[in-house]
């Protein structure tokens, strides 16, 4: 691989094919095992392999979205992405970004169809993917589940905090574009008012499922999903939990949605094994990355479910 973008992951996410860079009319997974900037409990860096180890212990079927990751694809799993070590965490964060743009530098997102699913890491990460859809699609539709606003203009010295990703994302937004958050329960004041001066926050599933719903079957969508969003009762594995979370069956009312419509880019962040040694929260994240898989692909199998 050029300038060694990718590292191989040693289990592939199953039952996905290795490749070397991202396979157009596919889905892509690729891990970001960063965390350089995260302020609270660390780990996240080895997200991306604890999904993947786990992968093939979970069934390929979803009984949800009556799919099989069998029977769908193709899928590739692209390894993990280079990301910098220096300690410096707004240098490392750099590093990771420009990887990714080298990677997809000239790639025809639209045409080729080509559909990544990024593995984090903390959610700092997310930018880079984002960026690239923002620039691709300008009428994309930018979906936010976390339990933090995220819109912080920087954070504890680094311009690419985990807790400024939605904020940096809004730097490359256009007319166009249109940001929906829903799960936020924890942030400032400030951010509080800025989500309601705006129109971007859902204060309920029913409410931003109604959103999900009504957009045209070919306005492009990109997920970014904090896996805090969760409540820690079911996924204690992430640095940041925040009590009064979402359950899993939210997410999958989320998910049939998101299969009738056409999706384009998501990313699973901010899952950090060593926190939860039950390893529950790897099974759980592993699970949530099947079902984003499957909806991939969904538009493609019909519309039923
Ligand atoms: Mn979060």
């Amino acid at each position: 691989m050029e300038y060694e973008l990718l590292s191989r992951s040693e289990n592939p996410y199953y039952p996905a094919v290795p490749a070397l860079s991202p396979q157009p009319r596919s889905v892509n997974i690729i891990g970001v095992g960063f965390d350089g900037t995260a302020c609270f409990r660390k780990g996240a860096s080895l997200g991306p392999d604890a999904i993947r180890r786990v992968s093939e212990d979970i069934e390929t079927y979803s009984p949800y979205l009556d799919m099989d990751l069998a029977e769908v694809g193709p899928l590739f799993d692209l390894g993990n992405l280079r990301v910098g070590a220096s300690g410096d965490g707004n240098a490392d964060w750099l590093v990771a970004h420009d990887s990714f743009a080298a990677l997809t530098a000239g790639l025809d997102f639209t045409g080729d169809e080509i559909k990544v699913l990024a593995l984090g890491g903390e959610h700092s990460v997310s930018c880079s993917m984002i960026r690239k859809y923002l620039q691709t699609f300008p009428d994309l539709v930018l979906l936010h589940l976390d339990a933090h606003a995220d819109l912080r203009d920087g954070y504890q010295g680094y311009h690419y905090s985990h807790a400024a990703v939605i904020r940096r994302c809004l730097d490359h937004f256009g007319p166009g574009h249109r940001l929906a958050q829903f799960g936020i329960r924890s942030g400032t004041r400030e951010e509080f008012a800025w989500m309601r001066e705006n129109n971007t926050l859902y204060a309920s599933l029913a409410e931003f499922a109604g959103f999900v719903e009504n957009l045209g079957a070919e306005r492009p969508v990109y997920l970014t999903l904090d896996l805090d969003f969760f409540d820690p009762a079911f996924l204690p594995g992430t640095g940041t939990p925040e009590a009064g979370g979402e359950d899993f069956l939210s997410f999958i009312r989320i998910v049939k949605l998101l299969k009738t419509k056409r999706l384009v880019g998501a990313d699973v962040v901010e899952l950090a094994p060593a926190i939860d040694p039950t390893g529950n929260s790897d099974v759980f994240a592993a699970k949530v990355v099947r079902e984003l898989i499957l909806a991939f692909y969904g538009g493609e199998t019909g519309h039923a479910g």
